[in-house]
């Protein structure tokens, strides 16, 4: 079977793109108690070639890692990059998604619109790591619901559809998501290249 490693120490992440690579690849990933590799970059791009890079001097597998940022219009891009520690250093989804809301308060919803992008980098195939985008727009509402996802879903609602991404099954979140999209694009290349 192909072993992929998986530099991230996101449960959520890691569950959904083993969703999205199948059964017949199979996943390794960092311990909890493995150092953190520090996201000092000031892109996701940089962010998801650190830890691409990093996973793969430690394992030395092929590795992935996903960097995902939440850009909300009306807050010139925010929190983006730093999407995982919106309320600060440690901040929960829960503290994170209450603060979106607060900055977002009172926002009209027509300039309530959004996007999550995901960019994937895979490190260990070619000299040169290879980075996959996938993006979701959609808008943010101003009361969380559903209890599917993680993260900032129970309050984004991609367009074309009514309900949040956390009412969204599994199934139908990786259909449409900047994680599903970006990861199809890298399953492509990688079948051409490496061949599962
Ligand atoms: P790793 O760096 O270990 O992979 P992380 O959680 O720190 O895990 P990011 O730096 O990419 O990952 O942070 C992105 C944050 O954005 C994440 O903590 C969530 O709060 C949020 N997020 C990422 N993907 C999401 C998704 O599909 N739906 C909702 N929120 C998401």
């Amino acid at each position: 079977m192909t072993k992929l490693y998986v530099s991230t120490k996101n449960p959520d992440k890691l569950r959904e793109l083993g969703e999205l690579l199948g059964a017949d690849v199979e996943l390794l990933h960092p311990d909890p108690g493995d150092p953190e590799i520090e996201e000092t970059g000031a892109t996701l791009s940089e962010n998801a070639r650190l830890k691409a890079e990093a996973g793969h001097r430690r394992s030395g597998l092929i590795s992935l890692a996903d960097d995902t940022g939440l850009e909300v219009d009306a807050l010139s891009g925010a929190p983006g990059v730093y999407s995982a520690r919106y309320a600060g250093p440690g901040a929960s989804y829960r503290d994170n998604l209450q603060r979106l809301l607060r900055e977002l308060h009172g926002t009209d919803p027509a300039h309530r619109t959004a996007r999550f992008r995901c960019v994937i980098c895979c490190a260990g195939v070619d000299n040169e790591p290879r980075r996959f985008d996938g993006v979701l727009a959609g808008r943010i509402i101003d009361t969380p619901r559903g209890d599917r996802g993680f993260g900032y879903d129970p309050v984004f609602v991609p367009d074309g559809e009514e309900r949040t991404l956390a009412e969204l099954s599994a199934d139908e979140k990786n259909r449409i998501s900047h994680r599903g999209r970006a990861l199809r694009a890298f399953l492509a290349w990688w079948r051409e290249r490496v061949a599962v």
